[in-house]
């Protein structure tokens, strides 16, 4: 993606505090991974976590870089992961990748932050970034997610269960909605009705966080190792096993990057370079 794109949606979220990115996956991309996604929920017999937050009739399964390749180029798509980089830094890391499949009769998801279990006073920079992959249509009727356009400069975070306005963000499947994690936001609900085509919504949510803050979901130990070294490069870095800025996350004074390819770039010396040493 060339810079003058990138810096258009960084501005946009800049104001507004999200962006859509259109046309990330073809219609046929995205019918043939929500395929896959429909497979994987009949394999794991998935069934709605059923909890306030989760959804009574949403169906979510996480852990989603286990899955095969499918979801890794999701993780590191250049048509997405520029723009996030822009909010975060290069040195950002996955969070989290889950499905999350809206069901006919779902209720709104209570308008939240997606950073607001980290206790810090707002606003703040970044910390998080997060990008919603429609996989269907994304409708007001089907549960697009909804966005309080500006809320990432609110000094406040959103009171639990409250209403608030907000926008649909609707979007064709193949599109993708990026926002930072202090935009206040929220599953929509879904009025299709039961056994209709199309009444179910499915997203891919494909977090991302700073590099110097925990992920969401633990893919060090979350992940086999062996599948791991099979990773691209870029995405083995993405799930924590590249130091951020060089130095947060060494083994030793390490890189873990250094256990993939014993003849990689990623040694003592890009851990610690020679000017941090003295
Ligand atoms: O499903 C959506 O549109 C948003 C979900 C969400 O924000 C969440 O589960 O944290």
């Amino acid at each position: 993606m060339d810079e003058t794109r990138i810096d258009g949606y960084l501005a946009q979220i800049a104001e507004d505090g999200y962006c859509i990115i259109e046309n990330v996956l073809s219609p046929e991309h995205a019918d043939a991974i929500a395929d896959e996604v429909r497979e994987l929920e009949q394999e794991l017999d998935t069934q709605p976590y059923a909890n306030v937050f989760e959804g009574a009739k949403t169906k979510r399964i996480y852990n989603l870089l286990t899955r095969g390749p499918t979801f890794w180029a999701i993780a590191t798509n250049p048509l997405v992961l520029p723009v996030v980089e822009g909010v975060l830094d290069h040195d950002l890391l996955v969070s989290s990748l889950s499905t999350i499949h809206i069901g006919p009769g779902e209720i709104p998801q209570p308008i939240h932050v997606d950073d607001g279990i980290i206790n810090l006073p707002l606003p703040h920079p970044p910390l998080v970034c997060n990008t919603m992959y429609a996989l269907t249509d994304f409708t007001e009727e089907n549960g697009a997610t909804r966005i309080i356009p500006g809320s990432h400069k609110f000094d406040t975070a959103p009171e639990f269960g409250k209403h608030y306005d907000s926008i649909p963000a609707e979007m064709s499947k193949g599109s993708v909605l990026v926002w930072p994690g202090n935009v206040w936001h929220g599953g929509g609900k879904n009025i299709m009705p039961e056994g209709g085509p199309d009444s179910w919504r499915m997203g891919l949510a494909m977090n991302y966080c700073a590099g110097f803050i925990r992920q969401q979901e633990n893919q060090q130990i979350g992940i086999p190792l062996d599948m791991i070294k099979t990773f691209p490069k870029r995405l083995q870095e993405l799930i924590g096993f590249a130091p951020y800025h060089g130095v947060i996350g060494h083994i030793d004074r390490q890189s873990p990057m250094a256990m993939f390819d014993a003849t990689n770039t990623h040694s003592l010396a890009n851990v610690f370079p020679p000017s941090a040493e003295g």
